[in-house]
């Protein structure tokens, strides 16, 4: 047995991380009454809303369902200005919430961490930031977010442009006037839908290098008026309810348990256009399940979309150019849009498909394809990031016998819950690789729940070493593993099967998320606590 508190530690918890992972970390650690602190490596408290600045960013989720649930007094006090918040409204969510708790006191900004080490003789973690400050604790929660290392195209001459370029989620502060300039945005996935789709009607000239089309479908975003949201927050129980009982902890259902093909066409086709009609994710949610395994389910349902885009672009080579060929819908996170395939009728905006005309280097005047040279005034990267493990790999994490997590992660990353891993001691991960995402805060405010028990749990019990062993990392292993068995995402190149190829060890798909499901995610981790976390290294 360790002794419960450890006055030579600067902390008993340290928190890497000001999102909504590491603010509500922060308010459960102040519930247990220990010496926490909260380590940013931003300027301000948000995250991804703070970092992810890009014009039109902003929920996909419903924001009624996507703040913090915990607070009543928070429900009743703030007020959601749209049904899918867009990023500033966001971020002042993430300030409002840590001024509400007085959560900045204990909140070091502007520090990146680039470093971190077990000490198995203390018992202890210690910190290092990127200028040498150092910090030690008893636990490490990593609250870091899943997408978060910016990545740029693995081509020459990213560095050359003379004009202005930024990654979306280094959108500059003093935001470029874009108005009359020649712009290119490299990259669709959400982000890049979400930017191309706001800046069209402002640019001079838009050029939009598209390497894979994305299936998409409308947001059908709107206000929230006063009244509107007085009803709300007489529905809130009701609403976090559901997300309770849902597979993937959003407002939609589960979906239709009946075989697609087996539906007549006309009651197939209604149903799509409803869903379709619907706000948000529904169209991926509470589809008919087996278009998530099923190839022919899937290929009709990308079909009936496919109609949709060449419905809505008016010149048909170039709406076959944004109609996915290499993945099914629902195989790839789905973007949401707001007139995105409308922008494509407009005269300043031009797709340049690098299917045809591959990506070549980026040159001090633009971009060069195989094609030719295309001049530009500004390059904006939509390019991704280095999903789930990249924020891992970007600190020197060093466990038990100098294992190193890079090394331990090269072939994909092994873990118990998604939580905890071995030779890691005490250190315990908010959205890790293999933990359930799904509604992210859902999510967030479950694990950290189940975080803050296991906290209180060691130190009722003066124990100071936390840590699965390999049975229990095997047995996560290999239940993650089945979860995925015939899902047709995990035959897709993206961030979710841990492919970027413009990262050199991340060319290979791998298991990367756990797929069975938030209910039997939490079923297995409730069951893990009720039996005294069973078989961990308890010491
Ligand atoms: O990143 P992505 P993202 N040359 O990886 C292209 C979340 N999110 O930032 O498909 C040319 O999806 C790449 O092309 P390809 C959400 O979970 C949430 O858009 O690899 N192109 C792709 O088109 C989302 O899934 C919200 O062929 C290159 C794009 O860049 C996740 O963030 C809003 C290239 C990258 O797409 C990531 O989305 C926005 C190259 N060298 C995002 N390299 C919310 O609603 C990459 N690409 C909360």
């Amino acid at each position: 047995m360790g002794s419960i508190t450890e006055p030579s530690l600067d902390y008993e918890v340290i928190i890497i991380g000001a999102g909504f992972s590491g603010i509500y970390s922060l308010i459960k650690m102040r519930e247990l009454g220990v010496r926490v602190k909260v380590i940013e490596a931003g300027s301000q408290v948000g995250g991804t809303w703070y970092w992810n600045r890009y014009p039109g960013a902003r929920f996909d989720s419903e924001s009624v369902s996507y703040g913090f649930s915990f607070s009543k007094e928070l429900l009743d006090e703030w007020k959601w200005e749209e049904s899918f918040s867009p990023q500033p409204e966001t971020e002042k969510y993430a300030n409002f919430v840590c001024d509400k708790f007085d959560l900045r006191r204990d909140i070091q900004l502007d520090t990146r961490i680039t470093a971190a080490q077990f000490h198995a003789s203390s018992r202890s973690w210690q910190l290092m930031s990127e200028v040498g400050e150092t910090f030690t604790s008893r636990y490490l929660i990593t609250a870091m977010g899943p997408l978060t290392q910016a990545t740029l195209p693995n081509v020459p001459g990213v560095r050359d442009f003379k004009g202005q370029a930024f990654h979306t989620s280094r959108w500059p502060d003093d935001s470029p006037d874009l108005s009359n300039k020649r712009v290119a945005v490299i990259g669709t996935g959400a982000t890049g839908i979400q930017t191309i789709q706001t800046i069209a009607s402002d640019v001079g000239h838009l050029a939009v290098f598209q390497r894979q089309p994305n299936w998409s479908k409308p947001l059908h975003n709107t206000k929230i008026s006063d009244e509107e949201m007085a009803k709300i927050r007489l529905r809130y129980p009701e609403i976090f309810q559901r997300c309770k009982e849902t597979s993937n902890a959003f407002i939609h259902g589960n979906g239709d348990t009946r075989k697609t093909v087996e539906v007549p066409k006309e009651e197939r086709e209604a149903f799509w256009e409803k869903l379709y009609a619907e706000p948000g994710f529904g169209i991926v949610l509470s589809n008919f399940q087996d278009i998530h395994k099923d190839k022919e389910a899937n290929g009709l349902l990308s079909e009936f979309i496919a109609n949709k885009i060449r419905s809505r672009v008016h010149d048909p080579a170039i709406a076959e150019k944004l109609i996915p060929r290499n993945h099914g819908v629902g195989t790839k996170r789905l973007p949401l849009e707001t007139h995105y395939f409308e922008v494509y009728n407009q005269p300043n905006v031009e797709l340049v498909d690098l299917r045809d005309t591959p990506l070549e280097c980026i040159t001090e005047k633009g971009i060069r394809t195989t094609e030719k040279e295309h001049e530009f005034d500004i390059i904006i990267y939509a390019t991704g990031f280095d999903a789930i493990t990249g924020a891992f790999d970007a600190i020197n994490f060093i466990g038990v016998n100098g294992t190193k997590l890079r090394d331990m992660w090269k072939e994909g990353p092994r873990t118990y819950l998604g939580i905890t891993v071995q030779d890691f001691p005490n250190m315990f991960m908010i959205m890790g690789p293999h933990q359930a995402m799904g509604n992210i805060p859902r999510s967030i405010e479950y694990a950290v729940a189940w975080v803050s028990s296991l906290i209180a749990f060691c130190r009722e019990r003066g124990i100071t070493w936390v840590e699965p062993t390999p049975e229990l990392t095997e047995e996560w292993y290999e239940h993650v593993n089945n979860c995925a068995v015939g899902l047709l995402a995990n035959d897709v190149d993206s961030w979710m099967t841990g492919v970027n190829k413009n990262v050199a060890t991340r060319q290979k798909r791998i298991i990367m998320r756990y797929q069975g499901g938030i209910l039997v995610f939490r079923k297995y981790c409730d069951r893990v606590a009720a039996s005294k976390y069973a078989g961990m290294k308890l010491l």
